[in-house]
């Protein structure tokens, strides 16, 4: 017994003395490690640091160039009103009745509007096909051949797109215009005044 006793304590004391012998050069190692680690996490910080500063000039700058949120709100918008269709800057009336070109148009005076004036072709192309025929705000009672727009201008003949033919004063002479989208027959007419048509109506749209 005494001899296994004395065997394991000589063993123990080889274990204690490997123990001892852990190697202090690795220990040293650790030690000296804290600083790459400290100067590898400064560099990190200093490059979020680097990032937040160039987010936040960024959004100023974004923040500027897009304009003040609060300005958008106060923005003022144009409006037609209900079964009014809205066009560039103007709103339009297409009625669903029919009635000659006099009476079409004091209906268009009734509701704050008057004929339409078609001054481009985008105007006249954007109001192509809404309806096979309705009255415009074109005639030339005055003189004939002169059409002039409700507003006392010149039509300008050129800048719009006729129907085939027209004007053709038919029928012992068609003082009054409208438009038209018929097969093989889309664009102004001139047309007799006391004829039943739709019309259109057209009014600036309003601030709101
Ligand atoms: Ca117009
Ligand atoms: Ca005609």
């Amino acid at each position: 017994m005494s001899a296994f006793f004395h065997s394991s304590e000589s063993d123990v004391h080889i274990e204690v003395g490997e123990y001892q012998e852990f190697p202090k050069s690795e220990c040293a190692a650790v030690e000296s490690s804290p600083k790459p680690k400290l100067r590898h996490l400064s560099v990190v910080l200093l490059s979020f640091g680097v990032l937040c500063v160039l987010q936040a000039i960024l959004n100023i700058t974004l923040r500027l160039a897009v304009g003040e949120p609060t300005t958008k709100g106060e923005k003022q918008e144009i409006s037609c009103p209900q079964d009014w269709m809205m066009f560039g800057s103007s709103c339009y009336y297409i009625s669903s009745q029919r009635s000659n070109w006099d009476n079409s148009r004091q209906d268009c005076l009734q509701r704050e509007a008057d004929l339409v004036i078609i001054n481009s072709k985008v105007e006249q192309a954007f109001l192509t096909g809404f309806t096979m025929a309705a009255w415009v705000g074109m005639t030339d009672r005055e003189e004939e051949g002169s059409w002039m727009w409700v507003d006392g201008t010149p039509v300008n003949k050129d800048r719009l797109q006729w129907a085939k033919g027209q004007p053709d004063g038919a029928f012992g002479g068609e003082d009054c215009g409208d438009l038209r989208a018929m097969i093989n027959f889309t664009g102004l007419n001139d047309y007799n005044c006391l004829a039943r048509s739709r019309w259109i109506c057209e009014k600036k749209s309003r601030v709101a």
